[in-house]
């Protein structure tokens, strides 16, 4: 683990950019504003590069002035959460290749270490908590109120509210540290987790009677296309919670959304309750991600693609 180079880097170097991926979580977010946040506490040019738009539920997290207008020369780059350099979008090439020093802070396993210094603790729920070290233990820098709510907001959401099997009695106690430095967690957990438009329910409506079943049941499998969201006026990533919908069911052990983008464009994302390595069947087909939630992207049509997931799956099932 590089964690002390990184902060060296930051320390010898004036000016960071921070990259995080495409189709920004909560997670990269919140760490990557946590990480401005405490860069310019230390007196530093920082600024956070992504290459898709913010979802507007995840502004709290998002300050105008944290994204840059042009991208200029930075001394130090750093990668939030980016388990793959593809997933840096233009970024990898405007910034990431640009930059003298690369560095990559992130919890995925499947994340080959792509940068000169890398950061990788697979046993990190969120990258946001890998974050909270960094920024208390090696950049010294004091977890303000505002760096709390931003690194609450990374862990709760990549642990869906401390629910999935990701989260630690380590990530309890720094939720608890984050806690207790005043934050608003109600604020975060109903941003984040309760609050809906009507048209979101009645997508979900939609979905809940189209879902199919496979292998006794033990996979279910549902769909949103731009057809349906475009009825709903939603984009992709307002229908992000469907994704926890299919494994919630009683008697499913791999859910799957498929998100059909375009006629032969389908991104799957996979969750998985107790015995399936989702990660594993996701590389198969050439994404990856966490044993019980993985993602991956398929150039086919639909039944295509959803045949070949469900064919990974029952091969490991
Ligand atoms: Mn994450």
């Amino acid at each position: 683990m590089d964690m002390l180079k990184i902060a060296d880097a930051v320390k010898q170097n004036s000016s960071i950019a921070i990259i995080i991926h495409v189709n920004p979580d909560s997670d990269c977010l919140g760490s990557a504003s946590a990480l401005i946040t405490a860069l310019r506490c230390m007196g530093k040019k920082a600024h956070i590069f992504v290459d898709s738009p913010i979802p507007g539920r995840l502004s709290f997290l998002a300050d105008e002035d944290y994204f840059a207008s042009g991208a200029d020369d930075y001394d130090v780059c750093i990668a939030v959460d980016v388990a793959a350099e593809y997933m840096m979008g233009s970024m990898k090439e405007k910034v990431f290749d640009k930059s003298p020093v690369r560095c990559c802070i992130d919890h995925h396993g499947t994340n080959k270490g792509y940068a000169q210094y890398n950061c990788i603790d697979p046993s990190a729920a969120a990258a946001g908590e890998i974050m909270y070290v960094f920024i208390r233990d090696y950049l010294k820098v004091e977890i303000t109120a505002d760096i709390a709510l931003r690194l609450y907001a990374a862990i709760a959401s990549d642990t869906g509210s401390f629910q999935y099997s990701n989260t630690t009695a380590r990530t309890h106690i720094i939720a608890s540290e984050l806690m207790a430095k005043g934050i608003d967690a109600p604020f975060v957990m109903r941003t984040l987790f309760e609050r809906k438009r009507i048209e979101q329910l009645k997508l979900r409506a939609e979905v809940i009677e189209n879902l199919k079943f496979y292998n006794d049941g033990k996979i279910c499998v549902a769909v949103v296309d731009n057809d349906m969201l475009s009825r709903y006026k939603m984009a992709f990533e307002e229908a992000d919670d469907i994704a926890g919908l299919p494994r919630s069911i009683i008697g499913v052990e791999v859910g799957v959304y498929i998100k059909v983008k375009g006629p032969r464009e389908i991104k799957a994302s996979l969750r998985s309750n107790e015995y399936v390595d989702v990660s594993s069947v996701a590389a198969s087909l050439g994404g990856g991600g966490h044993i019980r939630a993985a993602g991956v992207t398929i150039n086919a049509s639909q039944d295509e693609a959803e045949k070949m997931i469900i064919d990974a799956l029952e091969k490991v099932m």
